[in-house]
């Protein structure tokens, strides 16, 4: 159902509806989530929230942009605009009713007295009321150039305000009524209900009344619904809720120069997100986002080997902390990953754990790292092992445009950048897949079909760098591969591709990313100077 056709229906019922004062988007949601059927877009708060006067200092442009965050946020509860006077004469009344058609509005008030105006509550007396012949005019061009049937254009009457009486009240009201006014609001500064009830019984229902029980609050509900009031307005309550507990917190926080008494006291941070609907944000994400942008990045990097074959310049700090071009192997990749936006790291380190510094990354010892191997490694950073994450060895050094490459293929199950170049070698990762690489872009994705000893060299397609993404799946698999090793006493020992082997066992999807060149796994220190050339 429209918002207009829902406004009206509330109007025309015989029960009495409560419309929740709102300012901005928040307010809105924050009102329509307390169940309340209909909003009042308050000329009094949303200018107070702008920090402007209610004299028309907020443009009347500003006003619909602003009601249409109100009404995104509002969803299907139907708002209620103070037009205030409508900005002008006949001709601003009609732009002003089709401009807030289009941002979502359900209803408009404009009330009988001079642009600019002032609040009723300020200087009430010195008031001049709008002509009655021009207000009428207004009203029905008003109701001409709406281009939705069930808009409502509500009437407001300021005679009781300016002190002009009840004959002026009525004389008034019933010319509105006649020009087509679906409502009449009449208003009034007593604090009690007593003119209000008079212009009521002299009223008797002739078309639905609303009321703003601003100053006469006391007045018990039940007087309002025995007297057959349509509409009644809490016109302001929100804003002014919100003075006080800003108000409060600003104080507190001046005084103590410490968040400590008042964090308990806010609305948890993850309430604002809630209402912002980052929900919504979320699933629209797992429809729309590829794979590798949806999960946060992370990654986890393998790093407690001391590496043989250096001449003695891993005797005080493993591989992964020899400098290419000045800067550990290690750093480089992280900076890299960190290039990508991954910046949850896990690092495993064993072989000289001290020495491997790597800022900002939490870090699991591999305290046998003499006697284990990648398997045991990564399985002592099991909870890391989630999607979204990367795993690779810390001893490779990569060009950017390889984890690009990964990243954009990566789905929901475990992709892997292959070297193409290596075709045919004799690697430990040596891969077969559902197709060589063939230099060209294809839709088709390249299965893994073997790794490591399943291989003949002869056969293969080329090599593992040692570096993988897991999606939601993938994270997964290679948690149950790890399992499995575990239970058969494998894992100590097992080689890394050795558990993707088990996924692809388990019949699970592995998909293969190319690439030719433009990385090194750093075992020597020809692969050290090799990869200062990268
Ligand atoms: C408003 O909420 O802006 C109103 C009601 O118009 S009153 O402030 O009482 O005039
Ligand atoms: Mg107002």
């Amino acid at each position: 159902m429209r918002t207009t056709t829902r406004l009206r229906a509330l109007v025309q019922r015989p029960e009495t509806v409560f419309l929740m004062e709102a300012h901005d988007g928040l307010s809105a949601r924050i009102a329509a989530e307390a169940g309340f059927e209909g909003l009042w877009a308050s000329g009094l708060t949303m200018s107070a929230s702008f920090g402007v006067r209610d004299n028309n200092e907020l443009a009347w442009s500003q006003v619909v942009e602003h009601v249409g965050f109100m009404a995104d946020a509002a969803g299907s509860v139907p708002i209620l605009v103070d037009g205030d006077t409508g900005y002008g004469n006949f001709n601003n009344m009609r732009r002003l009713v089709r401009k807030l058609e289009q941002v979502g509005a359900a209803g408009v008030t404009i009330e009988d007295k001079l642009f600019p105006k002032t609040n009723s509550f300020l200087r009430s007396e010195r008031q001049p009321l709008a002509d009655v012949e021009e207000f009428c005019g207004k009203i029905k061009a008003g109701k001409d150039s709406q281009g939705d049937p069930d808009f409502v254009v509500v009437a407001r009457v300021e005679a009781l305000i300016a002190g002009w009486g009840l004959a002026e009240a009525m004389r008034r009201a019933e010319a509105y009524q006649l020009a087509g006014a679906d409502a009449i609001l009449i208003h009034s500064r007593q604090s009690s209900a007593a003119e209000i009830f008079a212009f009521l019984d002299a009223w008797a229902g002739r078309a639905p009344v609303v009321l703003v029980p601003t100053k006469y609050w006391r007045t018990p509900t039940e007087e309002f619904r025995a007297r057959g009031v349509s509409v009644v307005v809490w016109a302001n309550h929100l804003l002014r809720a919100g003075i006080s507990a800003m108000q409060d917190t600003a104080r507190r926080v001046r005084a103590d120069a410490s968040l400590l008494d008042v964090e308990p006291q806010v609305a948890p941070l993850q309430e604002v997100f809630r209402l912002q609907g980052d929900e919504e944000l979320e699933e629209a994400e797992r429809r729309y986002l590829p794979v590798a942008r949806r999960a946060a990045l992370s990654a986890v990097v393998l790093a407690a080997g001391a590496g043989a074959d250096f001449a003695g310049l891993t005797a005080r700090v493993p591989k992964a902390m020899l400098k290419v071009q000045g800067r550990p192997i290690l750093s480089r990749l992280l900076d890299d990953l960190a290039h990508f936006g991954c910046r949850d790291v896990t690092v495993v380190r064993g072989y000289r754990s001290e020495a491997v510094e790597a800022p900002g990354a939490h870090f699991v010892e591999n305290a046998q790292f003499a006697e284990t191997g990648e398997a045991h490694s990564l399985a002592l950073a099991e909870s890391a092992i989630v999607p979204g994450a990367l795993v690779a060895f810390g001893d490779i050094v990569v060009k950017r445009h390889i984890i690009q490459a990964l990243l954009e293929e990566a789905g929901d199950g475990i992709t892997l950048s292959v070297d193409s170049a290596l075709a045919g070698h004799d690697q430990p990762e040596r891969v077969r897949s559902s197709r060589p690489d063939a230099g060209r872009f294809s839709f088709d994705p390249v299965r893994l079909e073997a790794i490591g000893d399943g291989v003949t060299p002869a056969a293969s397609h080329g090599a593992w760098i040692g570096l993988l993404h897991l999606g939601a799946d993938g994270a997964t698999w290679l948690r149950e591969a790890i399992a499995e090793a575990r239970a058969d006493g494998a894992l100590a020992t097992a080689p890394l591709w050795s558990l993707l082997a088990r996924v692809l066992a388990r019949g699970r999807p592995v998909t293969v990313v190319y690439t030719r060149g433009g990385w090194v796994n750093v075992n020597n220190l020809t692969d050290l100077i090799d990869a200062s050339g990268l």
